[in-house]
């Protein structure tokens, strides 16, 4: 039996009802073999943003996002957790025309354990999550020792509206 390991996901949605992906996410997130959500961050309404690696922040396309975080105990490996949640993805009807073009559900792995890892197809922490207002505050509501007052004030002049609770 392998050991389980803390992980946080990110969950983002603007297009299609957005809400519903982000309820139907967290349930099939908690159904993925070897995995139970742990925990759920409110839900919040965040204006479309595009951030790179360099730091350079700008609007994105599309309407409203709603986002969340949650915690989940995972057996699985980060690769094997990222094939699932990418799985789900498709399920959910994303598709992906171009870059930060609206998506029905994305689903990052923001924490895996304190593992870092760099392969090409998955980089832990995730490598934008601290210009994200969008990831640090759901993210500093369930983890708070995960994010610092630093963090949280280089992203306050973002705008991000908490709507209340994610999860029943
Ligand atoms: N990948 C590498 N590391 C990871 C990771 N930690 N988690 C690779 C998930 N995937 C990771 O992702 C492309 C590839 O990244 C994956 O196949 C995987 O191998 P993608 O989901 O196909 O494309 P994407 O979502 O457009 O890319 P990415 O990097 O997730 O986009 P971003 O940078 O996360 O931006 N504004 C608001 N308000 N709210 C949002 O949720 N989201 C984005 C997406 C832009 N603006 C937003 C929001
Ligand atoms: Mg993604």
């Amino acid at each position: 039996m392998r050991d389980a390991v803390t992980a946080y996901v990110a969950l983002g949605a603007n297009l299609g009802d957005a809400g519903a992906a982000l309820r139907r996410a967290v349930k099939a997130l908690d159904q993925l073999p070897l995995t139970h959500v742990i925990q759920a961050s409110s839900l919040y309404r965040t204006a479309p943003l595009d951030t790179d690696d360099s730091g350079r922040e700008a609007s994105a396309p599309g309407n409203d996002y709603l986002n969340a975080v949650v915690a989940l105990e995972t057996a699985l490996s980060a690769p094997e957790l990222l094939d699932q949640l990418l799985q789900l993805e498709l399920q959910a009807g994303r598709e992906r025309p171009y870059r930060n073009a609206p998506r029905t559900l994305d689903l990052d792995v923001l924490l895996y354990g304190s593992a870092r890892i760099e392969s090409a197809r998955l980089m832990v922490p995730h490598p934008r999550m601290a210009q994200r207002a969008f990831v640090l505050v759901p993210l500093a509501e369930i983890a708070g020792g995960r994010v610092s007052a630093g963090q949280l004030d280089a992203v306050k002049h973002q705008a991000i509206e908490r709507l209340g609770r994610l999860t029943a």
